[in-house]
C-alpha cells in the first residue's frame, strides 16, 4: 500500500505538494498514481539542485581542506597541532572512507586529548564538518543514480514518516494521571437462589473451563484455538498482534470467579503483550477485542497494567485516524503508521461499522490518559457524519475518508454497518445521558430503519431487510439479530409514546432469530437466512448456512430477559446452550459448524476469541441475578466489554504527573 498510496500527494491538485500537509496529502486519492504533475516537478528539481548544489559545496572545501597547499595553508591558522599529531594521508578519511569511521576515531581523541583543549575541539568540528559534506556527497551520487519517481517516493516516505512521529510524540502518554479507582459495582455477583438456575450457570462456567484449558493447553499465547486440530489459530486481523483469546477472554474470567486463570491471563499479558508489530491489524478488530478487553479487566480489577496497555495500544491506533477527513483506514501497520482501506471496499471507503465502532473505547482512553486526542478523533468522525447529506435518513455503509462523500448507497443493520447504531445509543447512555447529539442521531436512524428496512413475513415474522440503492434484498444476517437487544435497551429513552412499542419491536426481533435456530437442525442458527422464494428464516445458499459461535441471537435474549423478564428468553438461552454441547463441543473446545442443517457436523476448527468473550458471558448473564453487572451501571462494547457509564462527578481524573 504505501506506494501506491501516497503518490497521489503529487498527483492531486488538492494535495498541495510537500507544501500542504500529510492530511491533505493522503487525502489526494482520485488522482493519478504516477506522480508526474507540474508541482512534482518543480519539487524534484528543486531537491536535484539542492543535492548538485551541496555536491558542489562538498568539492570545494575538499579542494581547499585536502590539496597540500591549502592544507599548509590551514596550518597555520587553523591547525596548532603539530605534523606528527596529524594522521597520515592514507588513514585520512577521504570519499572512500566511512563517516563512522572518522567518528570513531573522534571519540577515541576526545577521550585521549585534555579537556577543554581548543585545538582537539577546532579538530573535532572539521571532522564533523568534513564527515557530513562526504556523506552529503555519498547520498547525492546515489540519489542521482534514482529515477524520478524513487526520489519522490522516498521524499513522501520520509515526510510521511515525520509527520507521523509528530503525531506519536504528541500523543504519547508520558506517564498516566493518577486515576481514583472506584471498585466496580456488581462486578460479581450472588449465586442464584433458584437452585435449577444455579446449575444452569455452573453448567456454563463449565463451558468456559473447557473452551479456556483446552486454548491453555494447545494454543496459549496464540490468538484463536483449533479445537479439532490442536493448535493455535491466526487470523490475519490482528496482524501479528498475540493473545487475543486471552485479552478478550479476561473480564468473562473474572465475572466467572475464575481468579487463578485471570492472574495466569493477567501475567501474560505483562510479559508478552506486545504493540510494536510490523504488520496490517484491522482497527475496528484490534479496538472492540483488545483496547476494549484491556479496558473492562482494568476498570473490574483495577489492575494498573490493563489501563496501561490499553493507552498505549490506543495511541498506536492514532495514524489510522490520518486521512484528510479524519475518518480511519480500515487497516493500519502498527510499526510504520501507515494505512489504507480494504480492497473491496466501495472506490476506497472506510466502513461505517467500523469507523463507527470506536466511540465508546476512545472516550475511555481519554478518561483514563487524561489525554483529549481520543475523544478529539472520535467526536470528529460524528461531525463529518453529520454534515454529510443521509439518503431516505439512512447511513450507507461506505465512506471515502479522502473525499469525506458516500461510497456506494449500501444500507445495513448487520455486517458493515450494524455496531454503528449500537454505538449511538450505547454513546449517550454511557455518557450518563448527556451526550445527547447521539441520542438524536441514533432515534433519528432508527425511525428511517423501521421505514425502510423492517419488513414483516406473511408468517409475521419481523425482520431487517438490507438496502441497495432503494431495492430491498429481504435476507437478515445472524450479526442483524444484536438489533433486537439494541432496541430494547434503547425503549427506555424514546418519546414516552414510542417505548413500548421499542420494547415490542426487540421482542419481535428475538422471536425472528430464534425461529432462524429453530428452523435448522442443529439449532443454532445460520449465517444469514432470507424472507423470499417461499422461504422464512431460513438459509438458501450454501455459503450462508454456516455457525461460527456468533452471539449476537443470545446477546438479544440478554437483554430481553433483563428488560422483561420473560421467562421464554431463560428457556431459548437454554436451548443454545444445548445445541452448543450436543454439535460444536469436541474435545479440544468448541467449534463452529459448517452447515447447521446438516445431521452430522462439519466442523469449522475454530473457537473464536468472541466465544469466550460474548457467547458464554451473555448466557452466563441470562441465568444470574439481575445485579450482576447492573445494566444501570454498565455499558457492553460491540464485543460485549465492559464499560463503566462516565459520571464525571464520581469518576474524576487528577490530571497530574505520577
Ligand atoms: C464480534 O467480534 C462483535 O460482536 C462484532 O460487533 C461483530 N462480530 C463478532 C461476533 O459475531
Amino acid at each position: 500500500m504505501p506506494v501506491g498510496g501516497l503518490l497521489p500527494l503529487f498527483s492531486s491538485p488538492a494535495g498541495g505538494g510537500l507544501g500542504g500537509g500529510l492530511g491533505g496529502g493522503l487525502g489526494g486519492s482520485g488522482g493519478s498514481r504516477k506522480g508526474s504533475g507540474p508541482a512534482a516537478f518543480r519539487l524534484t528539481e528543486k531537491f536535484v539542485l539542492l543535492l548538485v548544489f551541496s555536491a558542489f559545496i562538498t568539492l570545494c572545501f575538499g579542494a581547499i581542506f585536502f590539496l597540500p597547499d591549502s592544507s599548509k595553508l590551514l596550518s597555520g591558522v587553523l591547525f596548532h597541532s603539530s605534523p606528527a599529531q596529524q594522521p597520515a594521508a592514507d588513514h585520512k578519511p577521504g570519499p572512500g572512507a566511512r563517516a563512522e569511521d572518522a567518528a570513531e576515531g573522534r571519540a577515541r581523541r576526545r577521550e585521549e586529548g585534555a579537556p577543554g583543549d581548543p585545538a582537539a575541539s577546532l579538530e573535532d568540528n572539521l571532522a564533523r564538518i568534513r564527515e557530513n559534506h562526504e556523506r552529503a556527497l555519498r547520498e547525492a551520487k546515489e540519489t542521482l543514480q534514482k529515477l524520478p519517481e524513487e526520489i519522490q517516493r522516498d521524499i513522501l516516505l520520509e515526510k510521511e514518516k515525520v509527520a507521523q512521529d509528530q503525531l506519536r510524540d504528541k500523543a504519547a502518554p508520558r506517564g498516566l494521571p493518577q486515576v481514583n479507582f472506584v471498585p466496580p459495582i456488581g462486578a460479581e455477583g450472588p449465586e442464584p437462589e433458584d437452585l435449577a438456575i444455579r446449575d444452569k450457570r455452573a453448567k456454563i462456567k463449565e463451558m468456559m473451563k473447557h473452551a479456556w484449558y483446552n486454548y491453555k493447553r494447545y494454543a496459549w499465547g496464540l490468538n484463536e484455538l483449533k479445537p479439532i486440530s490442536k493448535e493455535g489459530h491466526s487470523s490475519s486481523l490482528f496482524g501479528n498482534i498475540k493473545g487475543a483469546t486471552i485479552v478478550d477472554a479476561l473480564d468473562t474470567l473474572f465475572i466467572m470467579g475464575m481468579k487463578d486463570e485471570f492472574q495466569d491471563a493477567k501475567s501474560w499479558i505483562e510479559k508478552n503483550l506486545d504493540f510494536n508489530v510490523n504488520a496490517e491489524i484491522s482497527v475496528f478488530e484490534v479496538n472492540i477485542r483488545f483496547v476494549g478487553g484491556l479496558l473492562s479487566a482494568y476498570y473490574l480489577s483495577g489492575e494498573e497494567i490493563f489501563r496501561k496497555k490499553a493507552v498505549e495500544l490506543g495511541v498506536k491506533l492514532l495514524p489510522a485516524f490520518h486521512t484528510p477527513s479524519g475518518i480511519p483506514w480500515a487497516l493500519l501497520n502498527m510499526k510504520s503508521g501507515i494505512g489504507r482501506n480494504w480492497p473491496w471496499a466501495s472506490g476506497g471507503s472506510s466502513i461505517l461499522a467500523e469507523f463507527g465502532t470506536l466511540h465508546l473505547e476512545f472516550m475511555h482512553l481519554s478518561h483514563l490518559s487524561g489525554n483529549p486526542i481520543f475523544a478529539e478523533k472520535v467526536k470528529n468522525i460524528r461531525a463529518v457524519l453529520n454534515h454529510l447529506e443521509k439518503p431516505q435518513g439512512l447511513y450507507p455503509n461506505y465512506l471515502n475518508p479522502s473525499s469525506g462523500q458516500w461510497g456506494q448507497h449500501h444500507v445495513s443493520v448487520g455486517g458493515l454497518g450494524d455496531s454503528f447504531y449500537e454505538y449511538l445509543l450505547k454513546a449517550w447512555l454511557m455518557s450518563d445521558k448527556t451526550d445527547v447529539e447521539a441520542k438524536k442521531m441514533y432515534f433519528d436512524a432508527v425511525q428511517a430503519i423501521e421505514t425502510h428496512l423492517i419488513r414483516k413475513s406473511s408468517g409475521g415474522l419481523t425482520y431487517i431487510a438490507e438496502w441497495k440503492g432503494g431495492l430491498l434484498e429481504h435476507k437478515m444476517g445472524h450479526l442483524t439479530c444484536f438489533a433486537g437487544g439494541m432496541f430494547a435497551l434503547g425503549a427506555d429513552g424514546a418519546p414516552s409514546s414510542l417505548a413500548q412499542h421499542y420494547l415490542e419491536l426487540g421482542a419481535e426481533i428475538a422471536r425472528t432469530c430464534h425461529e432462524s435456530y429453530n428452523r435448522t437442525y442443529v439449532k443454532l442458527g445460520p449465517e444469514a437466512f432470507r424472507f423470499d422464494g417461499g422461504v422464512e428464516a431460513i438459509a438458501t445458499r450454501q455459503n450462508e448456512k454456516y455457525y461460527i459461535l456468533r452471539p449476537e441471537v443470545v446477546e438479544t435474549y440478554m437483554y430481553m430477559w433483563r428488560l422483561t423478564h420473560d421467562p421464554k428468553y431463560r428457556k431459548w438461552a437454554w436451548e443454545a446452550v444445548e445445541a452448543l454441547e450436543n454439535h460444536c463441543k469436541v474435545n479440544g473446545g468448541y467449534s463452529g459448524l459448517r452447515d447447521v442443517y446438516l445431521r452430522h457436523e462439519s466442523y469449522d476448527d475454530v473457537q473464536q476469541s468472541f466465544f469466550l468473550a460474548e457467547t458464554l458471558k451473555y448466557l452466563y448473564l441470562i441465568f444470574s441475578d439481575d445485579d450482576l453487572l447492573p445494566l444501570e451501571h454498565w455499558i457492553f462494547n460491540t464485543e460485549a466489554h465492559l464499560l463503566p457509564i462516565l459520571r464525571m462527578d464520581k469518576m474524576a481524573v487528577e490530571v497530574k504527573e505520577k
